[in-house]
């Protein structure tokens, strides 16, 4: 009787006054809690199995923490790459043994590939059953770094190496399985929180080099991407791009340059013939945090003018040497690096940048009427057109919105219509798995309450991760879900034929899209409505921007769906 006080007395004290660094007796699931706690955690995303029933009788004895039920492991996983991304840090999420980590992979496999810090954990049996799977094995080609914990004083060092790993460039997804021996055995432990990495700038001399390059350049192009962002170096940018007169491109799935800057003349692609031209009659192409001219198709390995200079910047080691020989390759932090660029210029050498400016503004000018006049065709039709549904939504988004796009293949229609001036106003899907939109909208919702959360997101897409409409309800999460129902998976029509036209060089399309569409048309809004979610099915374009306003007004969750064309 009185050890069982003891042991109650003890947990109270763990749970209340646990300090940092104190030594102190716990249960590896305690000492687990406490590493969250110490990480700043407080949401954690997941869907539990037998395995981790110590977890979840630990989790609920902790106030700090909030599970969040998924009930199924896309929703969780797409919740925890967009938490990390709004927050900048790796973020927590609890998948079952073997069969719900697998159900995970399809989205941390985006994670992985694009550098998102998440801390990936599930829970295995008693060390000394034989049916455990080697679950560090599995989870192997998915994270950057994995761990078995089979002791109790395994869990602080563990976890601390493991937010570090994840923290550190190249960025991405952490496994830690935990046995039940661990999870449920004592010992001394003290617990401290993991540092995240910084990363400086350049040497001089290199800085030097840049800077020269750039005085005796007569056409300089920026091409900003995600990890502009990430280092909070969108300002930097700017001014680089504005002191030296250099025509800007955006790459990837962040804001790292205002999307409506008279110098940000488009979204890089190596599809648009008219931007290659434009990048190859310029003699320096500086990239930061930028891949250049990735796409699925390979359209071989130098695809810049011989005249053109290549300096590419980043943070990331591993998206350097990937195509296009570059004369300069500087890894670090870009905020410092572009810092550093911006006070080794020596301006008087500079010529011509107001003329430059003059002249980019006028391209980005052009482009504009002809994506506006291009817009106008469709803008009356019975069945809504894309571009006009995005206008009509960019009329309710307030200033404090976060827009989660999951959009596919109306991103363009949304870039166009929806600007954004700063790099905490959007993130969108990062590529390979569809599904993201759904728990994405989710998650940054969960690491941002205070800001309004609209997801866009493909028919296709949401159809992947439904249930997560289910975890908006259950834990009344109020965010708005805005469905673009072209009754198709349309991207894959858009592929087929680029493939048909560039790779196998076919004058025309055939025209044939295989299972490509939905004859049998989804219906998101009763899905929602079944799982608890109000929704409305708008094919008015009129009633948009009031259902929205309404929407966001509710303080509930809410699902928009809109009824697109999806015609090519
Ligand atoms: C998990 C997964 N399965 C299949 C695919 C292949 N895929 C890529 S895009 C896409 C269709 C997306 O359709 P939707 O979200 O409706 O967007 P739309 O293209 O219609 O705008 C599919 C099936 C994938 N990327 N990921
Ligand atoms: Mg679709």
């Amino acid at each position: 009787m009185d050890y069982e006080i003891d042991i109650c007395k003890l947990r109270i004290n763990l749970i209340i006054n646990l300090e940092i660094g104190e030594t102190m007796k716990m249960t590896g699931k305690t000492a687990l809690m406490e590493c969250l706690k110490a990480e700043g955690i407080t949401n954690v995303y997941g869907n539990p199995g037998t395995s981790e029933g110590p977890i979840m009788e630990e989790i609920v004895r902790h106030k700090e923490l909030k599970y969040i039920l998924t009930l199924q492991e896309g929703v969780a996983t797409g919740m925890a790459e967009a938490d990390a991304r709004v927050n900048n840090k790796a973020s927590f999420l609890s998948l079952h043994i073997d069969s719900g980590l697998v159900n995970g992979f399809s989205l941390m496999n985006d994670a992985y590939t694009t550098g998102t810090p998440m801390v990936v954990t599930s829970a295995t049996y008693d060390v000394r059953n034989l049916r455990n799977r080697d679950l560090v094995e599995l989870a192997r080609p998915f994270t950057k770094w994995s761990a078995q914990v089979v002791l109790p004083d395994q869990v602080p060092t563990v976890m601390r190496k493991a937010f570090i790993e994840a923290n550190t460039h190249p960025k991405g997804p952490v496994f830690v399985g935990f046995s039940s021996n661990a999870l449920d055995g004592e010992a001394d432990m003290e617990i401290y929180p993991s540092t995240i990495p910084v990363y400086g700038g350049l040497d001089n001399e290199t800085i030097s080099n840049i800077a020269h390059s750039i005085e005796k350049a007569s056409y300089p192009v920026l091409v900003v991407g995600d990890r502009v962002a990430e280092d909070t170096a969108l300002n930097e940018a700017v001014e680089l791009a504005e002191k030296i007169g250099m025509m800007v491109f955006i790459e990837g799935s962040n804001i790292p340059f205002p999307t409506n800057h008279p110098q940000m003349v488009g979204f890089h692609s190596i599809r648009s013939e008219n931007q290659r031209s434009l990048l190859n009659d310029s003699d320096l192409i500086i990239t930061a945090g930028a891949d250049l001219f990735s796409d699925w198709f390979y359209e071989g390995d130098v695809l810049i003018s011989k005249q053109t200079e290549l300096i590419q910047l980043d943070s990331k080691p591993d998206t350097q040497g990937n195509r296009q020989p570059s004369k300069i390759t500087g890894l670090g932090n870009l905020k410092v690096i572009l810092k550093q660029i911006l006070e080794t210029i020596d301006y008087s050498k500079i010529q011509n940048t107001k003329k430059r400016i003059e002249e980019i503004s006028n391209i980005k000018k052009e482009n504009d009427k002809a994506s506006k006049k291009a817009a106008e065709k469709n803008w009356n039709n019975a069945l809504m057109s894309p571009e006009r549904a995005m206008f009509e939504v960019s009329k309710s988004i307030p200033k404090n919105s976060i827009i989660v796009n999951d959009a596919i293949s109306h991103n363009a229609a949304l870039m166009e219509y929806i600007k954004f001036d700063s790099s905490d106003q959007m993130v969108s899907g990062r590529g390979g798995s569809i599904g993201w939109g759904v728990g994405a909208t989710l998650g940054v919702k969960c690491a941002s309450p205070e800001k309004n959360v609209i997801g866009v997101i493909g028919d296709g897409s949401a159809m992947m991760t439904v249930q997560g409409y289910w975890t908006a309800a259950n834990d009344n999460i109020p965010c708005v879900f805005i469905i673009l129902n072209n009754q198709s998976y349309r991207i894959l029509k858009v592929n087929i034929d680029y493939y048909r036209k560039k790779i196998r060089e076919e004058v025309e399309s055939s025209g044939d899209y295989p299972y490509m569409d939905f004859p049998m048309v989804l219906n998101h809004c009763e899905i929602a409505k079944s799982m608890g979610v109000d929704a409305v099915r708008i094919t008015d374009p009129h009633k948009i921007a009031s259902e929205l306003k309404n929407a966001i007004n509710s303080k509930k969750p809410r699902l928009i769906e809109l009824m697109i064309d999806g015609n090519l």
